[in-house]
């Protein structure tokens, strides 16, 4: 008979601990950083501007070190109160944290790279009393990689940075040498989390994300930007969670949209949603989905607060 096998070796104790916040632009590819450090497809991630509203924790173990990676709302010029309360989020994780990941993508004009007009204004104020950490995203797009050169002395000409690492989310290139580069900057001390914390979200707020994840996917213009998503009861049995959640849209106009022909599209929208809520549970999730038009929700602060946007910030 042979041997039993032996148990995995224990991974060293934390040494240290501490908050990175992620801020940039919205699009620049924040949520698909945490995502793939994360190793877990935890934040909603879209083409469309202002994907992320919220401040999301995600807890990544590099070594002896226990990373609070912070997923933060794109940085931008608000429309309306949800939007300054957006920005106050990404603001408010750059206050907590022991380091900062100033996250951008190069713009493509033509054949030509820039940095974006937006980043030079944001790099006069964003973290500058704490270690910075230029991330520049999406070098997939970028050949010959000779061409990142200038783009990364112009970005570092805005501003003194800890280090600069470019990197490539979506590939999952470059985020070994990010996580070596984050580590040895976080304050000497004990776990901060428990050892299988993997954020400080409910499951039932990430359920309402990929509602609203498959809208961003599946409509375009203003309806996703009008959207929001209220889990009404969730209800956990030892064979499945059943939940039930309500899609508010700013204008009567957009709940045909939603809905679909017969039904079609929020159907589409709550299959595609259970199987990423499966996915992230490990449990079998029934949900069921209801439309309601609730105009003006973005500029009302109490309905901002009935739907778990004010987290006791002022915008
Ligand atoms: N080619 C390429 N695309 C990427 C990369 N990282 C992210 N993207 C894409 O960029 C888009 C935006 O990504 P997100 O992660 O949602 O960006 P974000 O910065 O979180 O955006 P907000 O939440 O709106 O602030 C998505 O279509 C991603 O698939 C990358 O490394 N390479
Ligand atoms: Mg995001």
């Amino acid at each position: 008979m042979s041997p039993p096998p032996s148990p995995p070796p224990e991974p060293p104790p934390i040494r240290r601990a501490g908050l990175v916040a992620m801020v940039g632009r919205s699009n620049v590819g924040k949520s698909t950083l945490m995502n793939a450090l994360l190793g877990e497809a935890l934040a909603i991630v879209s083409p469309t501007p202002q994907t992320t509203r919220h401040r999301i924790l995600g807890v990544v173990r590099h070594e002896d070190t226990q990373i609070g990676l912070l997923d933060t709302p794109g940085l931008h010029r608000p429309q309306n109160r949800l939007g300054k309360l957006m920005n106050a989020a990404a603001r408010g994780a750059v206050e907590e944290a022991d380091v900062v990941l100033f996250v951008t993508a190069p713009l493509r004009k033509g054949n030509e790279l820039h940095i974006s007009p937006g980043d030079r204004t944001l790099l006069a104020d964003i973290g500058k009393d704490k270690p910075t950490l230029l991330v520049l995203n999406k070098i997939d797009q970028v050949r010959p990689k000779q061409a990142l050169l200038p783009l990364l002395s112009e970005l570092s000409g805005l501003r003194e940075f800890a280090a600069a690492v470019p990197i490539s989310a979506r590939a999952e290139d470059g985020l070994g040498l990010l996580l070596s580069e984050i580590a040895p900057r976080l304050p000497r001390r004990g776990a901060l989390w428990p050892d299988d914390d993997l954020t400080d979200r409910p499951a039932r707020f990430f359920v309402a994300e990929f509602v609203r994840e498959e809208i961003l996917l599946l409509t375009r213009q203003e309806v996703p930007y009008g959207v929001t998503v209220v889990v009404d009861s969730y209800v956990e049995t030892e064979k499945m969670a059943r939940i039930q959640a309500t899609i508010h849209v700013d204008r009567e106009s957009h709940k045909p949209i939603l809905i679909g022909k017969g039904g079609s599209r929020l159907r589409d929208i709550g299959t595609a949603a259970r199987e990423r809520a499966q996915q992230l549970m490990g449990q079998k999730v029934h949900l069921e989905l209801f439309v309601r038009v609730t105009e003006g929700w973005a500029e009302n602060p109490e309905r901002l607060r009935d739907f778990g946007y004010d987290e006791g910030k002022n915008p």
